[in-house]
């Protein structure tokens, strides 16, 4: 399989599950800030100009971050990624969905990234304000599913769900928000993961 994945974009949410999973793959990286996303040979890729993208090994491409964590889970079932039981796997779906489609798409996405929304400057720092509130009121949310035993959303070990949180959380550490202790508490504990640190160190700066 090969990632297609920008270092601190989203992918690292993916990076993170294929570590876990420990399945071998390669990791081809796209520069953002260049535009690589939108050069022919990404967008023969994935014509939506977005990572991540994974090529599987039959060579069909999967895009979408909750599409393919759910592919993950269930081709790799014995990583534990997402219970087998159909309520509590749409309970992790449930908070993915709501970091993803929420907390990551209306919140950082138009905090840090208002020109691509509206242009006039007014308009961008309105957004701008919006889209930190929108991230910062989801991040509390969210945090209040962390477990009181473990650190992580759901069950024993980090899930999809979790590698959602990471990278958002992440984003919000770069941009020094202030978050719950609870969500402090598993930030500290995946850095403290293998398959965090190689999802972080193996990514160029
Ligand atoms: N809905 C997509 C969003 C992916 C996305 O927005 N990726 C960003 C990086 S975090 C990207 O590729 N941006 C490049 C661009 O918009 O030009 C998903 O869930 O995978």
């Amino acid at each position: 399989m090969q990632l297609f994945h920008a270092p601190r974009s989203c992918s690292l949410g993916i990076r993170i599950l294929l570590e876990e999973i420990g399945v071998p793959h390669q990791v081809a990286t796209i520069d953002l800030s260049s535009g690589q996303q939108r050069d022919a040979a990404f967008l023969a890729v994935n014509p939506k100009g977005k990572v991540p993208a994974l090529l599987r090994d039959d060579g069909t491409v999967l895009t979408e971050f909750q599409a393919i964590a759910l592919w993950l889970a269930r081709r790799f079932p014995e990583a534990g990624l997402l219970p087998e039981d159909a309520d509590a796997a749409a309970r992790v779906i449930e908070a993915m969905e709501f970091i993803v489609g929420t907390v990551h798409m209306r919140g950082f996405a138009l905090a840090l990234m208002p020109s691509k929304f509206v242009s006039p400057q007014t308009a961008q720092g309105e957004l701008r304000v919006h889209g930190m509130r929108v991230a910062t009121e989801g991040l509390h949310h969210i945090s209040a599913l962390l477990g009181e035993t473990t650190p992580w959303l759901f069950g024993p070990r980090p899930g999809v769900a979790d590698a959602a949180l990471f990278y958002v959380t992440y984003w919000a550490k770069a941009l020094n928000i202030d978050l719950p202790s609870t969500l402090d508490a598993f930030y500290d504990q995946m850095l403290k993961r293998p398959s965090v640190v190689r999802a972080i160190d193996a990514s160029p700066t």
